[in-house]
């Protein structure tokens, strides 16, 4: 192996290693400040605009594991120059380590809810990187054939290992202190087994790594919250959900109720936020005249409802699956806010997660009587950890991002002039309600049938206004209209089919549904941004 390589790998282990002792420190400090985190929240903040007119409104979770796993590699890119840089400048390689440090640093600080002690993993991590380099730099040095004429090496530069430890063997003995040129007395015996020495600390200082990463993450809030989360009796509704009417569900369509387990996930957090309900604090301030704060304690002794509510996320394409419908338990926001008694101007409420995520509705929106609702439980369990525990908003008729507010924490009322929340300002709408839209569930484009009765059927949505009526096409005929199965209210999406006396060939399918306003989907395609896509979903299907 090259000296250069060498001296680059030990920069990458001892990169690794650092991340794996900061990871242990954010276990004290908080899983954000972890320098990773730290840094792809920073990123994750300043996508430019244009990368999100491509599409990419929100983080899914595929976004988050590109993210790290692209920060991930750029320090280990970094972090093996630094190694080469150190082999000869060990100055310029510690000016490198420091402003790794600082750059983690300053990132941990300037996320939201930081306190000073974020600096710490980042500082923890900087420090094993000098430390942990240094010594397998000197360890790599004493692998090296001593070249004629080598210079001596600046002072404070790693040197050749020599009898630091009890176990040491005597490898690179004949060169303890300095570069041996001409007259090199070490045995090729004695190279090898430095040789040995090095890939072994390297070795070592993997599990390091791991074990610092793996540790850190058990350490972190998590079971305790997963914990808790396992304990909590959800109250019983004082109004339980109309039960949903029989034939709910068509064929052919994506499950009515949406299981936790694969309803759609989206968010900016690159880890997921752990609140402990035990310190959890909901403050109502601002424009009101009456600022409240309610504790959990405080919110599981008020009123609760039990609704099938639909979200959606805006970013959710034509014929897309971030929709989804769940059974919520949660206190109607109306009421609180009511208490809280906002002034008149104020007509914006900005709703703050414990990440510092921000969404703005309109006051008049969650005042209007609709089952606007601060959730606590979903599908009949506490709300999951990942959908908001433990209290998140729930908004009929409203994309996600303008709404759906999780590990909520804040709700401030103020004025849409005052404040734009966190998509705003990226170019995403101020106010979006949810487009009317329907889906083909199956059978799925591409898909292969036998000519003969086909079932059509999928999913139409108008979140609030109501699906009047859903219209399936084939090829350039005439819009046939599907059956559409019940819904206990406007609220959620309705399912439909329709049976297709399918002939042999390759045909298109497409949908399109009218809300209970009589508007019908209109054809015009848009994309996600600024406020939700528009287009009629079709599929293409060979019939045999
Ligand atoms: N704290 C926080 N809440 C958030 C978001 C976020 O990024 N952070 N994303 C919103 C968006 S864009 C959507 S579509 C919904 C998605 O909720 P879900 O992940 O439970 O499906 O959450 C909303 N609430
Ligand atoms: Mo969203």
């Amino acid at each position: 192996m090259r000296a250069s390589v060498r001296a680059g790998l030990a920069g990458i282990a001892a990169a690794a290693a650092a991340l794996g002792v900061a990871e242990l420190v954010a276990a004290a400090t908080g899983s954000r400040s972890a320098p990773l985190v730290a840094v792809g929240g920073v990123v994750v903040d300043h996508v430019p605009a244009p990368v999100k007119d491509f599409g990419i409104a929100v983080f899914g979770t595929h976004d988050k594991t590109a993210l790290l796993i692209g920060t991930g590699l750029l320090l280990a890119g970094y972090a093996y120059g630094v190694g080469v840089l150190g082999r000869r400048r060990w100055a310029l390689a510690v000016g490198g380590i420091a402003l790794f440090g600082a750059v983690g640093a300053a990132a941990a600080l300037t996320r939201p809810g930081a306190g000073p002690g974020a600096v710490l993993p980042a500082l923890a991590g900087a420090a094993v990187v000098v430390l942990v380099l240094h010594h397998l730099l000197r360890l790599s040095r004493a692998v090296e054939p001593a070249a004629v004429g080598a210079t001596e090496p600046v002072s404070g530069q790693p040197r050749p290992a020599a009898g630091d430890g009890p176990d040491h063997d005597g490898a690179g003995a004949g060169t303890a202190g300095h570069v041996v040129a001409a007259g090199d007395t070490r045995t090729p015996y004695e190279i090898e087994r430095s040789r040995r020495r090095f890939v072994r600390d390297l070795g070592i200082v993997g599990v390091i790594a791991a074990a610092g990463g793996v540790g850190g993450r058990l350490l972190t809030s998590r079971r305790a919250v997963s914990a808790a989360r396992q304990s909590i009796a959800l109250p019983a509704p004082v109004e339980p959900a109309p039960a949903p009417p029989a034939g709910v569900q068509a064929p052919g369509a994506a499950p009515w109720v949406t299981p936790n387990r694969t309803f759609y996930r989206i968010d900016t957090a690159l880890v997921t936020p752990q609140v402990d309900p035990a310190t959890w604090e909901l403050r109502i301030h601002g424009m009101v005249r009456n600022p409240i704060t309610v504790t959990y304690a405080d919110l599981l002794r008020r009123p609760m409802i039990e609704r099938y509510l639909t979200i959606a996320c805006v970013s959710n394409e034509v014929g897309g699956d971030l929709i989804g419908n769940a059974l919520w338990l949660g206190t109607p926001i109306k009421a609180l806010l009511d208490e809280a008694d906002p002034l008149p101007e104020a007509d914006q409420v900005v709703q703050r997660s414990v990440d510092g995520w921000t969404c703005g509705t309109p006051t008049a929106v969650l005042r209007d009587g609709r089952d606007a609702l601060l959730a606590i439980g979903m599908n009949g369990e506490a709300l999951p950890v990942g959908h908001g525990f433990p209290v998140r908003m729930i908004v009929p008729g409203l994309y996600g991002y303008v709404s759906a507010c999780k590990w909520i924490t804040e709700i401030e009322l103020t004025r849409f002039a005052d404040f734009d929340a966190y998509w705003v300002p990226r170019g995403w709408s101020a106010q979006a309600p949810v487009k009317t839209q329907s889906r083909i569930d199956t059978p799925r484009d591409g898909a292969s049938r036998s000519a003969g009765p086909v079932t059509v059927g999928g999913v139409a949505w108008a979140t609030h206004r109501g699906i009047a009526k859903v219209e399936v096409q084939v090829d350039d005929g005439e819009w046939r209209t599907a059956t559409l199965a019940g819904a206990p209210s406007a609220d959620t999406w309705r399912q439909w089919s329709l049976t297709w006396d399918a002939s042999a060939g390759r045909h298109t399918l497409r949908v399109r549904a009218t809300d209970l306003d009589g508007v019908t989907q209109t054809s015009e395609e848009a994309p996600p941004a600024p406020d939700g896509a528009t287009g009629w979903h079709q599929v293409t299907v060979e019939i045999g």
